[in-house]
C-alpha cells in the first residue's frame, strides 16, 4: 500500500487550499442570502476595508474606477481570497493540518468584520461560522483523500483528488455567487418598493422652458435617474423594507419624534429640483447630478421637535452606519428647502440613492448633508460629535464651491470649421449663476448664453458659439455667481473641501 496516491505524484494541495477556502466563503455567502445582508462575510470585510482607506486612496479609486469601485473591490477581494486559500493548500502539505488552522483563522477574521458592522446581530455570526466548519471538514476530507495515513484505507488517486477539490472550488464559487445573487435581488423590499404609492406633492416645482438649451453631446439639465452619479460606502446597497423603516429625531430637543414612513409622509409633501454634488468631483469631473426630489421639508420637523439654542450640527445616519454632520442652520432656514426626500423624478428613491428615505439638502457637498437610508438624526454640535468623512480628515462643513465645466467639445475632439459650439454645465447651489464666461485660445471672457432655471438650487446650462479658423484650440470656463463672484482659477485638489480651478478642453477644428 502507498502512502502516495496512484501514480506516485504529490496531489495538486494549492488547488484543494483553493477548494476548501472556495466552500468556507460560498458556503457563509448562501447562508447570508437566509439570514440576511450583514452576515454576508465578502460584504462585511470589504466594508472595513472602505471605512479604513485614507482619503487620497479613496479619490484615486474614484479617480481610477469611477462608480465601478465597488466592483474592482470585489474583484481583488476574490483574487486576494484565491491566493490565500492557495496558501492554505501549502501550509496544510507543509505541516498538517495548519491549512486548516489557517482557514480557521481567517474565519475568525471574517466574523469579526461581520460582527463590526453596523446593525450585526448573533444570527449574522451563523453564516462564517457554519462556512469555516464547512470549509475545515471539505480540507479535511481533501487531505485524507491526497495523503492517507499509512495504516489506514488507501487513498483515492491523483485524478479523484483532482476532481474532488475542483468540484470543491466550483460549487463553492457557485453557491457564494448564488448567494450575492439572491440577496441582491430576492429581499422582500422590492416588492415593496414596486407597490409603493406616495402621496402626491402639496407643493410642485414649476420648470420654466429652456432649462436645455439642447446642444448634442452636453448634459441634459434633468439628470435620468439611472444616469445619476452614485457616490457611498456601501457594498452591497441596503435594501430597507419600508413597512419597518423608523426615524428617530432625538438630541439637543425638546421633544423626541420617532416616525414611521406613513407618518412621515402624511406631512405635506414639497418638490423641488436640486442639484446634488461630491466632494470628490475633479475640476471638470462628472460626480454631480440634478434631479427632481419630493420630501418633508426638514425646518418643519425640527421646528416640531424644538431644538435647543446651543445646537449647531444635525448628525444624520444611515441603516449601513455612514454618518453626516450638518450645520443646523442649512436645515431651518426658511429659505433653504432641505428635506427628507421620499422620491427622485417622480418615482419612489432607487436603492442606490437611499430608498426609502434620503436627505438632501441644497448647496452642501453630499458628504456632509444627503445621508441615504437614513435612520437616526441626532441634533447635537460641531464640538461633540464627528461624522463618518470628518474622522477620515475632510473638512467639518462643506459648502459646495462653485463649478462650470466644458462637455461640448469632448476633450481632443475634431470638429468642423465654421462656427463652433462650445456648451455645459455650471452650479453654485443656493447662491446661483449669473454667468458663465468662456475664453478660447487665451482670449478675452466671452459671456456664454445660460439655459433657464427654476431656482438658484440647480445648476445651469450654458453655450457659446463662435467662428474658429482650421487648427488646435483651447477654451476655458468660469462662472460668476449670484453675488457676483467670479469663480477662482486657483487650483485646489478634492480634499479636504472641494476642488476648484477653471476647466480646460483642447480640440481641433478641421
Ligand atoms: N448612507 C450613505 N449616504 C451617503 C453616502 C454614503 O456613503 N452613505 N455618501 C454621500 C456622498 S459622499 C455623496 S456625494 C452623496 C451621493 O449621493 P448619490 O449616490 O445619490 O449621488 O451621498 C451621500 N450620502
Ligand atoms: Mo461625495
Amino acid at each position: 500500500m502507498s502512502t502516495e496516491p496512484a501514480g506516485g505524484r504529490r496531489p495538486p494541495w494549492w488547488l484543494l487550499g483553493l477548494g476548501a477556502t472556495a466552500v468556507a466563503v460560498g458556503t457563509a455567502e448562501l447562508l447570508a442570502w437566509v439570514t440576511g445582508p450583514v452576515g454576508a462575510p465578502l460584504t462585511a470585510v470589504g466594508g472595513v476595508v472602505v471605512d479604513a482607506v485614507p482619503a487620497p486612496v479613496k479619490d484615486a479609486a474614484i479617480a481610477l474606477f469611477g462608480t465601478a469601485d465597488k466592483l474592482v473591490l470585489l474583484l481583488v477581494m476574490v483574487t486576494g481570497l484565491a491566493g490565500l486559500g492557495a496558501g492554505i493548500g501549502a501550509a496544510q502539505r507543509a505541516n498538517r493540518p495548519m491549512g486548516a488552522v489557517l482557514l480557521a483563522v481567517l474565519g475568525l477574521l471574517g466574523l469579526l468584520a461581520v460582527l463590526s458592522r453596523a446593525g450585526a446581530g448573533a444570527v449574522d455570526a451563523v453564516p462564517v461560522v457554519a462556512g469555516t466548519a464547512a470549509g475545515v471538514a471539505v480540507l479535511t476530507l481533501l487531505t485524507r483523500a491526497a495523503a492517507p495515513a499509512p495504516d489506514g484505507p488507501a487513498g483515492a488517486g491523483r485524478r479523484d483528488v483532482l476532481t474532488l477539490a475542483v468540484a470543491a472550488a466550483v460549487l463553492g464559487t457557485a453557491a457564494g455567487a448564488a448567494g450575492r445573487w439572491a440577496g441582491s435581488v430576492a429581499a422582500r423590499a422590492p416588492a415593496a418598493r414596486e407597490l409603493l404609492r406616495l402621496p402626491a406633492p402639496a407643493l410642485r416645482e414649476r420648470i420654466p422652458p429652456g432649462t436645455d438649451l439642447g446642444v448634442a453631446g452636453a448634459e441634459p439639465w434633468l439628470t435620468p435617474s439611472g444616469q445619476f452619479y452614485r457616490i457611498d460606502t456601501a457594498l452591497a446597497v441596503p435594501r430597507i423594507d419600508v413597512g419597518t423603516w423608523r426615524l428617530r429625531i432625538h438630541g439637543l430637543v425638546e421633544r423626541e419624534l420617532d416616525l414611521d414612513f406613513d407618518q412621515l409622509t402624511a406631512r405635506p409633501l414639497l418638490e423641488r429640483a436640486v442639484t446634488l454634488a461630491c466632494v470628490s468631483n475633479p475640476v471638470g469631473g462628472d460626480l454631480a447630478g440634478n434631479a427632481v426630489w419630493t420630501g418633508v421639508p426638514l425646518r418643519e420637523l425640527l421646528a416640531e421637535a424644538g431644538v435647543a439654542a446651543e445646537a449647531d450640527m444635525v448628525l444624520s445616519t444611515s441603516a449601513d452606519g455612514f454618518t453626516a454632520g450638518t450645520p443646523l442652520g442649512a436645515l431651518t432656514d426658511p429659505d433653504r428647502d432641505a428635506l427628507l426626500a421620499v422620491s427622485m423624478n417622480g418615482q419612489p428613491l432607487p436603492f442606490e440613492h437611499g430608498y426609502p428615505v434620503r436627505m438632501v439638502v441644497p448647496g452642501l457637498y453630499g458628504y456632509v448633508s444627503a445621508t441615504k437610508w437614513v435612520v437616526d438624526l441626532e441634533v447635537t454640535r460641531f464640538d461633540r460629535a464627528e461624522a463618518y468623512w470628518t474622522v477620515r480628515g475632510w473638512s467639518a462643513r462643506g459648502p459646495v464651491k462653485t463649478a462650470s465645466r466644458i462637455e461640448v467639445p469632448r476633450q481632443r475632439a475634431t470638429v468642423a470649421a465654421g462656427t463652433v459650439v462650445l456648451a455645459g454645465t455650471a452650479w453654485a447651489q443656493h447662491t446661483g449663476i449669473a454667468a458663465v464666461q468662456v475664453s478660447v485660445d487665451g482670449g478675452p471672457w466671452r459671456e456664454a448664453e445660460l439655459g433657464a432655471v427654476p431656482s438658484a438650487d440647480t445648476w445651469r446650462q450654458w453655450a457659446l458659439r463662435t467662428e474658429l479658423g482650421p487648427g488646435a484650440h483651447t477654451a476655458r470656463v468660469r462662472a460668476v455667481d449670484a453675488d457676483g463672484t467670479v469663480q477662482t482659477g486657483e487650483q485646489a485638489p478634492p480634499a479636504p473641501d472641494g476642488a476648484s480651478g477653471w476647466h480646460e478642453r483642447g480640440f481641433t477644428v478641421a
